[in-house]
């Protein structure tokens, strides 16, 4: 079997050292040593001023909601995974779906001033495959309608545009470290914050809302990272660059061999775009490929290449969603048409050249 993505593992013998010093200092959690080395190392690593880490890359998008006080509507994109809008409903808000451009997959400032009401009070775009969006577009939109801007970045782990971390765009960035992702602490996330301030209240909040021993200042949640995580978040952070360089060389073969496919697409390099290189989505043009997205889909997955339809059904389709005003196909024409276009084919650092040779032989029938 060819997976779609494989974790980043740090070496064991290094993470059983780290292990034995957990278990010397009997501290396992509650912002321990290796918890306060990783958020520094983190922030050096991304460039960003604060970073507040999470347990996994759901709860920071929770509680970015929660510290911006957002309530009424929030303008979001349907092409994601289902964290994105869940987060939204979970703190009472509604979701209000925008289409996304052909070109990033993420969501079309030109079609964001029409979808907002008086009851707007923030956007929630998606760097999609880490590819970035329109963010100085969706700034000025913010800035005219005094809307806050959260940014759902699981994907953009080291992503940047000219020498400026994307993260360091919004109000707040939130990022995943799931196992799936380009660098994992197991499970895990991040919040990515502007101002000192409001790291210390964003880290009340991950703590029960606790400000000291005998103050509650918020209705705070559990989402603090233990000992063994940081430890090994720690670990995973040295090699990170390397697992990208090699995701790079894969991107750089599948582009090769595919750039002459009739009706298989796929995304370029970005200029002055730092990827991470994190998915490879390929779109499927049934008419000229002569094989619907399905069909080449089911047939990878009987030879044993498991590539995933990242993000179909759209969320906007989903049971809970579809009824909301802004889930209609028509209001969402490009995120349908991606969406059932569609493969991410099959995105590490570990692939070999056979790996790919089988995922590329298996497409240019
Ligand atoms: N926002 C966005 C835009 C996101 O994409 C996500 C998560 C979130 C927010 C929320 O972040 P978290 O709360 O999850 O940190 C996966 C991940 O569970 C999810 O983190 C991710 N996005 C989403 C896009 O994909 P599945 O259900 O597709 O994963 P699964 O278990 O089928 O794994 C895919 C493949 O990865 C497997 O076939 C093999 C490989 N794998 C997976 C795991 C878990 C391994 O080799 N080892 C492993 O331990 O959701």
């Amino acid at each position: 079997m060819i997976t779609v993505t494989s974790p980043l593992l740090p070496d064991l013998d290094e993470f059983h050292e780290l292990l034995k010093e957990i278990w010397d200092s009997k501290w396992i959690t509650n912002n321990g040593s290796f918890h306060q080395q990783l958020e520094k190392a983190l922030a050096d690593y991304l460039k960003v001023p604060y970073i507040s880490l999470f347990t996994n890359g759901t709860l920071p998008l929770l509680t970015a909601l929660q510290a911006l006080r957002i309530t009424g509507e929030v303008i979001t994109t349907p092409y994601s995974f289902v964290a994105t809008t869940h987060s939204i409903w979970w703190n009472g808000c509604r979701p209000v779906f925008v289409d996304i451009e052909e070109d990033t997959c993420g969501i079309d400032p030109n079609k964001i001033e029409a979808a907002i009401t008086p009851k707007t009070t923030a956007i929630m775009p998606v760097h999609c495959y880490g590819k970035p969006v329109k963010m100085k577009r969706i700034q000025e939109i913010a800035d005219k309608y005094g809307l806050k801007v959260i940014y759902d970045a699981a994907h953009a782990f080291g992503v940047e545009v000219d020498g400026e971390s994307v993260l360091n765009a919004g109000d707040m960035s939130t990022l995943s470290f799931h196992a799936t992702k380009v660098y994992n602490t197991l499970e895990g996330g991040a919040l990515v914050m502007h101002d000192e301030k409001i790291k210390q209240r964003i880290d009340y909040l991950k703590n029960f809302g606790f400000a000291g021993e005998t103050e509650v200042v918020a209705p705070g949640i559990n989402s603090k990272v233990d000992e063994v995580r940081a430890a090994y978040g720690l670990l995973n952070l040295k090699q990170v660059d390397q697992a990208i360089a090699n995701r790079k060389k894969v991107a750089q073969k599948y582009r090769e061999a595919l750039k002459n496919v009739p009706g298989i697409r796929f995304f370029e390099d970005m200029p002055g775009v730092r990827h991470n290189y994190s998915y490879f989505p390929i779109f499927v043009d049934a008419a000229k490929y002569g094989m619907t997205r399905d069909e080449l889909y089911f047939k990878m997955k009987e030879q044993g290449i498991l590539g995933r339809r990242y993000f179909y059904p759209l969320i906007s389709d989903f049971s809970t969603y579809r009824g909301l005003p802004s889930a209609t196909k028509e209001n969402l024409p490009v995120a349908t048409k991606m969406a059932n276009e569609v493969i991410c084919l099959p995105m590490h650092h570990g692939l070999s050249k056979n790996d790919i040779n089988r995922v590329l032989s298996c497409i240019i029938k």
